[in-house]
């Protein structure tokens, strides 16, 4: 009981400070973003709202730009995905389909390692 008093407030906590300093998103040029936007439809987040590393996993999605669905493994259908494919019931995991087949990435430094890697390399737009 005290236990999860003290876990739900810092997880609000945790939430109100990322809210007040959400990173700002990158710009790209339409048709680069359009790339992005179809490479990650191959992309998901299994996720929990309120976890401290699922939020510096969404902070990299956001200030990188991604439209990456977002899926609540608190839900019992997407908890029951994660499970099944990827083993453990474990967040942040990133699912990375692709022509070899479904990988399940978890541990978000290596998640935003790989998306810092596959997305950062484009140059910004800057307004002119
Ligand atoms: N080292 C991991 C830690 C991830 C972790 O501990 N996640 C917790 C939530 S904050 C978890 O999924 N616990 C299992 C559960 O809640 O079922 C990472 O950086 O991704």
């Amino acid at each position: 009981m005290f236990f999860t008093v003290v876990r739900k407030v810092l997880g609000a906590i945790i939430l109100l400070v990322n809210a007040i300093t959400q990173p700002k998103p990158i710009q790209r040029d339409a048709k680069e973003q359009a790339q992005i936007d179809v490479a990650c439809q191959s992309l998901s987040l299994y996720q929990y709202h309120a976890c401290p590393f699922c939020v510096k996993v969404r902070r990299v999605i956001t200030r990188l730009n991604l439209p990456i669905e977002l899926r609540d493994a608190k839900e019992e259908g997407f908890a029951a995905e994660l499970l099944a494919g990827g083993g453990i019931k474990k967040v942040p995991c990133l699912r990375i389909e692709s022509e070899a087949g479904i990988e399940w990435m978890y541990e978000s430094s290596d998640i935003m390692a790989y998306l810092e890697r596959r997305f950062a390399e484009t140059e910004p737009v800057t307004a002119v």
